[in-house]
């Protein structure tokens, strides 16, 4: 279980991920999390870079000693976060973001969240779990090369008519507490059993066409929905495929989601 929440701030770090990953082998406890106000090497998947510019956006990671997760299950921790933003991202700012699978949150079809969940193994298990989230808040430009991809809270609240700005702390309170109910209904069956339906609801691209991307091949399918450990399930020419996290990416037909 997941009990309480502390909070800890930083002006500058290199990666919110990699403080929670030193402070996890100096023996810090579950529940500790570290935000920052700029990051100077935010991390994306595979090596990719995450653009967390001076105090525009949420750098905020966790830590998790997930006793009862095995280490196949981790990889789901990531679609609790994708979940738990969403969420805070609706309480907070009224903002209905849709869930790119497996750990994007979109709105009007830009990314405005990022997920990176990363662990150290220790005998064979999960030692501790990082899950890391950048969110996109005061931002009103890009780099170019994202530039037609990202999207911000305040750009999306301007765009819906708001003269309304985000809080960077308060959506950080509720992506947390957000997190703490899902991961702990995930935690009871250690499968999405309780999750599933609501994250369906919010899955974008869900019953449309898809392209997906792996090393070997390349195909387009349906995106059909996730199976109980938060794999996604796309249809084929009539076949189901199950599509694990870190094996492809997912691109919608007609643009990036
Ligand atoms: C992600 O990777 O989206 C994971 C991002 C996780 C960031 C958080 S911030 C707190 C914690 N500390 C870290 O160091 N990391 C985590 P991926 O799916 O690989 O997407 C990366 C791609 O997103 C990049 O290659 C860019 O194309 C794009 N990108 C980079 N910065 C962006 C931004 N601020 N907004 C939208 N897209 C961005």
């Amino acid at each position: 279980m997941l009990k309480e929440l502390n909070f800890e701030y930083y002006d500058t770090v290199d990666s919110t991920n990699e403080r929670i990953k030193e402070r996890a082998r100096a023996g810090a406890s579950q529940g500790l999390i570290i935000s920052a106000g700029t990051q100077t090497a935010g991390k994306g998947r595979i090596g990719r870079k995450w653009e967390s510019p001076s105090h525009d956006s949420i750098s905020t990671s966790i830590l998790l000693h997930p006793k009862e997760l095995t280490l196949e299950s981790v990889p789901t921790i990531t679609i609790i976060a994708a979940m738990a933003v969403r969420k805070a991202l609706e309480i907070t700012c009224g903002l209905e973001g849709l869930i790119k699978w497996p750990n994007d949150i979109v709105l009007d079809g830009k990314k405005i969240c990022g997920i990176l969940t990363e662990m150290e193994i220790k005998d064979g298990k999960p030692w501790y779990v990082t899950c890391g989230i950048g969110v996109n808040v005061h931002n009103t430009s890009f780099p170019e090369e994202i530039a037609f991809k990202a999207t911000s809270v305040d750009l999306q609240l301007r765009h819906n008519g708001s003269t309304k700005k985000g809080s960077r702390k308060e959506i950080t309170h509720a992506i947390w507490q957000c997190f703490r109910d899902y991961y702990n209904i995930f935690i009871k069956t250690g499968d999405l059993a309780g999750l599933k339906e609501e994250y369906e609801r919010h899955l974008a691209n869900r019953g449309e066409r898809v392209r997906i991307e792996a090393q070997a091949d390349s195909y387009e399918a349906t995106a059909v929905g996730i199976t109980h450990r938060g794999e996604l399930i796309v249809n084929t020419q009539g076949e189901e495929r199950i599509i694990r996290a870190g094996e492809v990416s997912v691109r919608g037909i007609y643009g990036y989601v």
